[in-house]
């Protein structure tokens, strides 16, 4: 057997999706046969005590503290960027100029002209066989994948609704910290474009039709939360008494859609469900037939056939089997799947396309269509002169903002 070519990855950041990434790039040669063998070849972070900490605990073979310095070694032929929003642009671009393929962290970006500039980088770089993918990674969730797969055989016929959630609870305490999710100069936005980007990518890439027009809300519960805390990740405190600082992006999201083959969506993305801790939910209605997937269920699509019994109700289709999307390399029938796995599977659709000079998807074009999603839906929850009250009520105290239609720019 002929000894499979190294692709020796660099990786920016070393956090929650860091730590998730390092385990995908290290399983993925173990349970799928690869035709270019990842190698954790260096991990950059500015704290040099750190970055050291984080390369021995998550496998990864030297350090650097200047993420640029990774894209000038020439033993490095991929970037992993698994950074805050705010950073994606100028690294993504600087690595594809330079040569490297690029694996960039969902949303793209923190605005449309920054994702625009990037999709430009790649489009250029992949004529030079240079490629790149944005980390969508639900689409790699087996069952997530197969109902794309019954949606795409005409299982469910024409596709009228599709209805998504994203709900966690993470930040019901007032106390939470201010981590850079809450922050809009590093993240963006707060649960629109954190979770939010997750369904609106999952729901055009399940009915295959994107939305072209919304109408939106934003809300933020909590305007200020502490500033220092000794949290780790997402779910440490800073205190009730520690100083507070204010937020800058939303808490929740909330906008109906029209998609281009005709079809309504609503959408529905918060971090205030108290009780759902990720509940990423998808649940597609067509004229033969429904599927509706929880991520909290994560090994189970339940499927609704017209043309059964009419009241035998949804059938839940246990998403172990070897014929199912990506489950045949791992555990027998009905041993299920975790949330790393879909990460696993990331790494090695992107690895088969990168050795196939094939284009991987989801691309920078891809996630430049929901950059342009979230761009309208807060352009529409911005703009307070179309917002409808009900007769006779007194409004909401506070800042509700109005909410109107806006089209999704370049739809
Ligand atoms: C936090 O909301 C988060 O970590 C997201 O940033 C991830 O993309 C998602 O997979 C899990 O939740």
């Amino acid at each position: 057997m002929t000894e499979s070519k190294p692709l020796r990855v660099g990786m920016v950041g070393y956090a929650f999706m860091g730590a998730a990434h390092s385990h995908a790039w290290r399983t993925a040669p173990r349970f799928f046969d690869l035709p270019l063998v990842p190698e954790l070849a260096a991990v950059a972070g500015r704290d040099p005590e750190r970055v050291a900490a984080a390369a021995a605990k998550l496998g990864w073979g030297s350090t650097e503290t200047d993420w640029r310095r990774l894209i000038e070694r020439d033993d490095i032929d991929l970037i992993d960027i698994c950074t805050p929003g705010n950073t994606h642009a100028e690294i993504a671009i600087a690595a594809l100029e330079a040569g490297k393929h690029v694996l960039c962290e969902k949303p793209l970006a923190n605005s449309v002209a920054e994702a625009e500039r990037m999709t430009a980088a790649a489009d250029s770089a992949a004529a030079r066989g240079v490629l790149s993918m944005c980390g969508f990674s639900y689409r790699r969730t087996p069952a997530l994948a197969l109902a794309k797969r019954l949606v795409d055989s005409g299982a469910l016929g024409e596709i009228r609704h599709v209805r998504a959630q994203y709900l966690q609870d993470w930040l019901t305490d007032e106390n939470a910290p201010l981590t850079w999710r809450l922050d809009q100069s590093k993240s963006g936005s707060g649960s629109l474009g954190d979770i939010g980007a997750h369904i609106i990518d999952a729901a055009q890439w399940v009915t295959g039709q994107n939305i072209v027009g919304l109408s939106a809300l934003l809300e933020t519960f909590v305007k200020e939360r502490p500033i220092a805390g000794d949290f780790v990740g997402l779910g440490g405190y800073g205190g009730a008494d520690a100083p507070r600082g204010p937020v800058t992006v939303d808490d929740a999201a909330a906008f109906t859609a029209r998609l281009d083959g005709g079809a309504v969506g609503v959408f529905e993305a918060t971090r205030f469900a108290l009780g759902r801790k990720n509940a990423m939910r998808l649940e597609v209605n067509g004229t033969k037939g429904s599927l509706a997937f929880d991520f909290e269920d994560m090994n189970s699509l339940w499927v609704y056939d017209a043309a059964q019994e009419p009241n035998a109700g949804f059938r839940r289709i246990q998403v172990t089997e070897p014929e199912h999307p990506y489950t045949g390399h791992w555990w027998p029938v009905g041993h299920g799947l975790g949330y790393e796995h879909a990460f696993t599977h990331q790494v090695v659709d992107l690895v088969e396309a990168i050795a196939a000079g094939k284009q991987p998807t989801p691309s920078f074009a891809d996630a430049l269509t929901v950059q342009r999603v979230l761009e309208a839906v807060e352009a529409s929850a911005a703009d307070e002169s179309r917002w409808t009250k009900v007769s006779g009520s007194a409004g909401v105290s506070g800042s509700a903002r109005a909410s109107v239609s806006t089209r999704v720019g370049g739809a």
